[in-house]
């Protein structure tokens, strides 16, 4: 008897310890003490151990315990109905959806599909070829004399620099894919060739080891500087508009004679002076030149037969000057509050 009344005890701290219930806990609870097999079942059922004279008051405190048990269970399933009510009203199907977060495209991306877009309109194809060459493809049919600046150690990351093995190298221009176009494709040719290049230089603002050129080349009979000037033209004011006014100024290449540069009138200050183009109201945007006859040789096309002229430009100056962007290395960062500013463009 007196073993009974201490298991009560237990039972209705462990009741008590129920506060609140989902649907599935309040429903343990009810298998638990009320159920066939339940605790006040076999609680009930010491009835018949105890002593006649006792009866009347074990069975109040059974009663009693009962009722506890059953106004637990009541509290119990109440607060689990609660619950869900609650969870339901929470979500409220009429709001509006949440922002869907898709991607955009890198600026050098939009860039680069504009230009080929303005190109492809003057006939212009697209080619691409290997980030890995070799000397003769990057250098050696360009026209590049061994001691040219270009191929020391110092401004060309090397893969491989022997004689016996050959000498492999990460491109330093895009002018490879041009002289493997020239390989396989006899004039007329026109093609521009947009890609990553490389170059050993030590990442600044102003400077990376790695960043984006377009170049462009044009085969054909009679192919003049006029034609030069013209395409250039028609790009620049397809990239920037009509007012942007032009100019070239003489320059060299190994690859081009004669070779110019071309410059904008600065899309910034319009010509009256800011830091972008250095207070001059010019920014250079690209060099070019009438492919030098010796290249064309070493492609096995005639240059008394053919003329060509040729291009490279970087396309983040493009695209510093489209969109302000004024440090190299935003590029390549991947920082999304860089990358959002692009949603929308083209
Ligand atoms: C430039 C400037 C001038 C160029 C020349 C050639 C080729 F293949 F025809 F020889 N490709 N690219 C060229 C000419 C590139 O970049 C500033």
């Amino acid at each position: 008897m007196e073993q009974l009344i201490k298991q009560l005890d237990q039972y209705r701290k462990d009741i008590e310890a129920y506060m609140t219930a989902t649907a599935e806990t309040a429903e343990e609870f009810r298998i638990k003490y009320l159920g066939t097999k339940g605790i006040v079942k076999s609680v009930m059922g010491e009835m018949k151990n105890v002593a006649p004279e006792e009866r009347k008051h074990f069975g109040q405190i059974l009663n009693e315990f009962k009722q506890t048990v059953e106004e637990k269970y009541h509290q119990l399933k109440e607060s689990s109905a609660e619950k869900t009510e609650t969870a339901g009203a929470a979500f409220d199907y009429s709001l509006p959806a949440d922002n869907f977060l898709t991607g955009s495209r890198h600026p050098l991306s939009i860039v680069r599909s504009r230009i080929i877009s303005i190109f492809s309109r003057l006939g212009f194809a697209v080619a691409e070829g290997p980030e890995i060459e070799d000397d003769w493809h990057n250098f050696g049919s360009m026209n590049l004399p061994e001691d040219h600046p270009a191929r020391d150690m110092q401004d060309t990351f090397y893969i491989n620099n022997s004689k016996e093995e050959g000498i492999w190298l990460l491109r330093t221009h895009t002018s490879n894919v041009q002289a493997r176009v020239m390989e396989k494709q006899k004039p007329p040719i026109r093609v521009i060739c947009p890609g990553r290049v490389y170059r050993n230089e030590t990442v600044s603002a102003r400077a990376h080891c790695f960043f984006h050129q377009v170049e462009g080349l044009c085969v054909d009979t009679n192919i003049s500087f006029a034609d030069l000037k013209h395409t250039l033209y028609f790009f620049v004011k397809e990239m920037f508009g009509s007012d942007v006014k032009i100019r070239f100024r003489p320059s060299y290449f190994p690859f081009t004679e004669p070779s110019a540069e071309m410059d904008i009138s600065c899309l910034i200050c319009e010509g009256d002076g800011c830091a972008v183009c250095k207070h001059t109201g010019w920014v250079e945007i690209l060099g070019s030149g009438m492919v030098h006859p010796k290249v064309l040789e070493n492609f096995d096309i005639d240059p008394n037969k053919y003329t060509g002229f040729a291009f490279g430009m970087g396309m983040e100056r493009i695209c510093q000057l489209l969109y302000r962007v004024n440090d190299l290395r935003l590029y390549s960062q991947n920082d999304i509050r860089f990358l959002q500013q692009f949603t929308g463009s083209v």
